[in-house]
């Protein structure tokens, strides 16, 4: 029991996606993220059982070029107090320059696609959520602190193409992984999916990683493109989903069968799921394997950048 009304019983938009729109009210700037809850904290800190600790978060740079005619990120180093710059100083400073939020692992708010053009989680427009409703400084003011949940369906995408290929990822897949891992998956959790991707990626000659980076030309492994992958997370009761790869869907995405063609819209935008990606779950995949337990704490503080469309995931788990 998720407390949520089952999959097959929420109301569709006209060209049939789901829609879980006023659940939390028609003020509610944060769908499932309302899951969390301060009993969902201490079930999180219950998963702690070695104390060994896993940062989500990949070096920003790692994905060079960017993915979606993003732009490159600078680091930049300053003097402090009036210091020139190269010269030796009292103090630095230093800034980022052209930082894309979602230019490394990340998370999607629910301000970042829309069930359809000009409608958003719970309804709103576009000229809303740049005003700030749905945005990630709503979910920044709460913070994630939650139970993670870690299937691993590499083994499964390598058996298919690889994760460099348009390997759709099924909820059959997903559940299959969960049974092997012999974990529950309940109400507010955050399933954290391994693919293979990242560390693939990072293997790759330059030539590669530029037709990845290439929206008309990237093919990723990722969530298949149905309505069971919607269902199976939405009736488990999950609070967000995040994994290794691009865009948590797999890629290229097929507009021409929206709304289900491009997953976002149907999570994000109706669903009221955010979408965590690029976040490294090697280390974490090998560990859980190795000593067979699945879970852990979960935490994770997206910048509160008012109005902000994604965030750094500044995500950690705690075994
Ligand atoms: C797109 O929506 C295209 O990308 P992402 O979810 O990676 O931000």
């Amino acid at each position: 029991m998720t407390g949520l009304p089952r999959y097959r019983d929420l109301s569709r938009t006209e060209d049939g996606a789901p829609i879980a729109w006023g659940l939390w009210g028609d003020d509610d700037d944060l769908g499932l993220m309302n899951l969390l809850t301060p009993e969902k904290a201490i079930e999180g800190a219950r998963a702690v059982r070695t104390g060994r600790v896993y940062p989500f978060d990949i070096p920003l740079g790692t994905i060079e070029p960017a993915f979606f005619g993003r732009g490159r990120t600078e680091h930049v180093t300053e003097g402090h107090l009036g210091a020139t710059e190269e010269e030796p100083s009292l103090g630095l400073d230093d800034k980022l320059d052209n930082y894309y939020l979602q230019s490394a692992s990340q998370w999607d708010s629910l301000g970042h696609v829309g069930v359809a053009f000009d409608r958003y989680w719970n309804g709103r427009t576009t000229r809303e959520v740049r005003g700030g409703r749905n945005t990630i400084d709503h979910v920044a003011a709460r913070g994630i602190v939650t139970r993670g949940v870690l299937l691993d369906v590499s083994a499964r995408v390598a058996e298919r193409g690889g994760p460099g290929e348009a390997v759709a990822i099924t909820a059959d897949d997903l559940e299959e992984a969960r049974r092997r891992a012999g974990v529950e998956i309940r109400p507010g959790d955050v399933l954290v999916f391994h693919t293979g991707y990242l560390e693939w990626y990072v293997e790759q000659p330059r030539a590669i990683r530029e037709q990845q980076a290439d929206g008309e030309r990237i093919t990723a492994t990722g969530l298949a493109h149905d309505e069971a992958v919607a269902e199976y997370l939405w009736d488990l009761g999950v609070a967000a989903i995040a994994s290794d790869g691009v865009a948590a869907e797999v890629w290229p995405i097929e507009p021409e069968t929206s709304p289900f063609g491009f997953m976002h819209q149907v999570l994000i935008g109706g669903l009221g799921m955010m979408l965590g990606e690029l976040w490294r779950t090697g280390p974490l995949a090998r560990d859980c394997a190795a000593d067979g337990v699945h879970e852990f704490l979960l935490t994770s503080a997206p910048l509160p950048v008012p109005r902000g469309i994604g965030s750094p995931a500044n995500a950690i788990a705690v075994r």
